[in-house]
């Protein structure tokens, strides 16, 4: 079995992993070992690493328990990267608001990771929080409020809080689903505060005003400056995390700056109906 060190990132999730090579064949107890952190710490920063896209892939789904010999074409992963340099590159430009990644569909993805492959100095960090100690330690009142209703969670563009230099990707058919504020997560069981200030639009069947200062009120509460964890690039880092239990943030990203090129692998692929399909309009910060 291989020797891992492990190292918290903050008090109630991430941990750095010393001492992994996703080179060599993978033992029972280290795989074992692999997704009990990831489980439990629903963060995992590998750093110095060389990985191919087909090395990203098979950490991510092993992780979540899915047939560790699924290649990257039965996951239909296409190699695509958050870039402000390559022309075909994702997200390049301007600041993202806290979202969980395709939290918008039915089955949104339970892992998402970013490999740094091209990383200047210095870059816009990524910024997590914790949604699962979030709902653990929200004040009796609240949770009392919030319990039972449902939200509206769309990949249309929602305009709430300080939206200088946000990245706003116009959808001409948003798709959208309806979850409720304390959800389920599919994999660990445990209740998630699932709403986020990109994508969350209201509570449903409340009236606006009161839909609006409730989930304010919840937002202060999870994105609380003390539950944020700030990730600062370094090429060859590696960023697993769960893609429910956590949500993600990033600074403001500009095309002149300095190279910021992240490979992104999310499994499993959320099955969508050809109406539901997002097409993507024009991007404007
Ligand atoms: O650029 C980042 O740090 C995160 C990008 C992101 O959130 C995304 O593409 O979904
Ligand atoms: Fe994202």
């Amino acid at each position: 079995m291989t020797h891992l060190e492990v190292r918290d990132l903050s008090p109630e999730f991430g941990a750095e992993i010393i001492g992994f090579d996703p080179k060599a064949p993978l033992d029972d107890a280290t795989r074992d070992e692999l997704r009990h952190l990831f489980d439990t710490r629903r963060l995992l920063l590998f750093r110095n690493m060389d990985l191919s896209h087909e090395e990203q892939a098979r950490i991510c789904t092993m992780l979540i328990r899915k047939g560790e010999a699924e290649t990257i074409e039965a996951m239909g992963s296409r190699e695509s990267f958050i870039s402000n340099k390559l022309d075909d590159g994702v997200a390049p430009f301007g600041r993202l608001q806290f979202h969980g990644d395709t939290m918008w569909a039915d089955n949104p993805y339970q892992v998402l990771s970013l490999y740094g492959a091209d990383v200047g100095n210095p870059v816009a960090p990524t910024t997590f929080v914790d949604a699962v100690s979030a709902w653990k330690t929200l004040p009796d009142d609240l949770r009392r409020r919030a319990e039972g209703h449902e939200v509206l969670q769309t990949a249309g563009a929602v305009r709430r809080g300080d939206m200088s230099s946000v990245l706003l990707t116009e959808v001409e058919n948003p798709p959208s689903t309806v979850t409720r504020i304390n959800y389920t997560h599919p994999r660990t069981g445990e209740t998630v505060l699932h709403i986020c200030e990109q994508m969350t639009k209201n509570v449903l069947g409340m009236p606006e005003a009161e839909s609006e200062e409730l989930l304010t009120s919840l937002f202060k509460h999870l994105y609380r400056a003390d539950r944020q964890l700030e990730h600062n690039w370094r090429k060859g880092d590696f960023v697993v995390f769960d893609n429910i239990a956590l949500q993600h943030s990033r600074g403001r990203v500009t095309k002149e700056g300095p190279a910021r090129t992240l490979r992104k692998v999310a499994s499993p692929m959320p099955r969508l109906r050809p109406d539901q399909m997002p097409r993507w309009k024009a991007e404007a910060a």
